[in-house]
């Protein structure tokens, strides 16, 4: 079924359902319905027509749905941008996807590089806000692409995953399934917008269900308690840092919390089996993990009935086959540690415009994810690491290189390397290991270069200055071997 027919359920079926709270404003399913109508009007208006991009570089907002919804109707392609990306990472992705313009906030323009268009988000809703309520769709099939959503390149650039509309439709409808949404669900959204979890996942659960969801610009863990108590959700969805976070509330206040919560699920990084006991004690409910990807959406999750075993991810969804290779693709027995493969109807269509990339991800019509795991007889799948030396910080995706490649534009900068180092509540920040010039490098100076140029969870938390950096007869670091770096 197409994508906007499964919305329609609530769109056109439940109209009059309250349908989300945002900042103390409360909306209907009907509500997104003529929201989104009169964008569809404004956008074509302005140009826009089927297959363009259009990128949006918001904080979490009600304009993030209606551009989606839009998107959907018109057959756009929407590229969703981290709002904390900055001049080096925004320069590459909007060069890359070439999106007709970007959305975004008069406080956040002056990030956006030169020779972009910039619409700004309130022009554009008050341009909206009189026009046509008449629904204007444009035929689309469901390999038409939806979203253009960037993930870290090993190679420094990001690129492009190209999902589809059936993508997010196959991924929704096997979440509401499996993890028994119901129109009677209060889903607290908090996740960011711009990335899979928060939008595939999150707005995707909401639609097709027909809950009730509250939208918060951003997590914000001095307000979270707060929120429970205010708003008391079924469902919570949330990165491993959240629920680090959530476990600095008081007992009592937890329990009544915890008594409320049908859901709570964890994912894009892994959760430690402690913080899953921890929570389990102070909430009494039992934190459901699942592993995805921005390529692939969901893959496997921790059952709803039945165990939900700390430390792994769970078993395959219904419509993802799993296997775990080793380097040659062959399937290595359960028990054995390889590489997790994936098909299924969840999968993008490949990554734009980049032939090469999509040739070295895709064998045999099998997505190799990149990510090591172990099967146990029972099926429950641990992931064990990563081929590349990926950081994930609070949920956020760091490769090294892209750090790498600027600290050596640095002067005096000989060498460097960026590791991940434990956080007790992101799980890794990184940490550069530089090789310099004392008398040519200024840390202060390369430091403030690097916060122009990337997003702040990408900054190094330190430069840690040594002789040499270890290396294989190779030359390849070796970053094991670095001296640990204490905070
Ligand atoms: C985070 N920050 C933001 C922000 N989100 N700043 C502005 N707007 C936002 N929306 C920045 C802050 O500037 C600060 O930067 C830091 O992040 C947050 O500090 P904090 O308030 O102390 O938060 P903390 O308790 O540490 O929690 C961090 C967090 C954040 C959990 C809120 O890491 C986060 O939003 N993570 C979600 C990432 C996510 O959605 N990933 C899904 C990827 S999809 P500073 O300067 O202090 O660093 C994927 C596939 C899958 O992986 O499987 O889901
Ligand atoms: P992204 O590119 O931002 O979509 O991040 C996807 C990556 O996040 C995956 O390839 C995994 O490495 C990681 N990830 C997602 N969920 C989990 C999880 N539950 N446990 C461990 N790693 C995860």
């Amino acid at each position: 079924m197409p994508l906007l027919s499964r919305f329609d359920r609530s769109l056109l079926g439940r109209a009059d359902k309250p349908a989300l709270e945002f900042a103390g404003r409360a909306f209907t399913f009907g509500d997104f319905e003529v929201r989104s109508n009169r964008l569809v009007h404004a956008l074509r208006a302005r140009g826009l027509q089927r297959g363009d991009r259009l990128a949006f570089f918001l904080q979490n907002r009600l304009e993030v749905i209606d551009l989606w919804l839009a998107g959907v109707k018109l057959g756009l392609v929407i590229v969703p941008v981290n709002v904390l990306y900055r001049e080096r990472e925004l320069k590459h992705i909007l060069a890359d996807a070439a999106p007709k313009a970007v959305v975004t906030s008069a406080d956040m323009a002056g990030f956006i590089p030169a020779g972009t268009a910039i619409w700004d988000v309130d022009a554009l809703t008050a341009e909206a806000a009189p026009l046509s309520v008449s629904r204007l769709v444009v035929a689309c099939t469901p390999d038409t692409p939806l979203s253009l959503i960037y993930t870290s390149g090993t190679t420094g650039a990001s690129k492009g995953a190209v999902l589809t509309q059936q993508n997010f439709a196959a991924n929704g409808a096997a979440l509401v399934s499996e993890w028994r949404f119901t129109e009677n669900d209060r889903y607290l959204a908090t996740l960011p917008l711009f990335h899979v979890h928060g939008l595939a996942n999150g707005i995707h659960c909401w639609l097709l269900s027909g809950c009730h969801l509250r939208l918060t610009e951003r997590f914000e863990h001095a307000k979270a308690a707060e929120w429970f108590d205010d708003y008391q959700p079924t469902v919570f969805f949330g990165v491993p840092a959240m629920f680090v976070r959530l476990l600095e509330l008081p007992a009592e206040r937890a329990r009544a919390i915890g008594a409320r919560l049908r859901l709570a699920v964890s994912g894009s990084a892994p959760l430690p089996a402690e913080v899953h006991e921890k929570f389990r004690q102070l909430y009494g409910s039992v934190i459901l993990e699942r592993y995805g990807m921005t390529e692939t959406l969901m893959n496997i999750s921790n059952p709803y009935d039945g165990e939900r075993r700390p430390g792994t991810v769970g078993l395959p969804l219904p419509h993802v086959a799993v296997r775990i290779c080793d380097e040659a693709g062959a399937v290595v027995p359960d028990g054995t540690s390889g590489e997790v493969w994936v098909k299924g109807a969840n999968v993008c269509a490949g990554y734009w415009q980049r032939p090469d990339a999509t040739a070295a991800a895709w064998q045999d019509g099998w997505f190799r994810t990149g990510d090591i795991g172990v099967r146990a007889p029972d099926g429950y799948i641990t992931l064990q690491g990563r081929r590349s030396d990926l950081i994930i910080s609070g949920g956020f995706n760091i490769y090294p290189r892209e750090i790498e490649e600027l600290i050596l534009e640095q002067p005096g900068v000989l060498e460097a390397t960026v590791v991940g180092a434990p956080d007790a509540v992101r799980g890794e920040v990184p940490v550069a290991y530089v090789v310099v010039d004392a008398a040519k490098f200024d840390e202060t100076a390369a430091m403030a270069y690097l916060r122009t140029q990337l997003a702040s969870f990408k900054h190094p938390r330190a430069f840690v200055r040594v002789d040499a950096l270890p290396r294989t007869a190779l030359g390849k670091v070796q970053k094991r071997l670095l001296p640990v770096w204490q905070p």
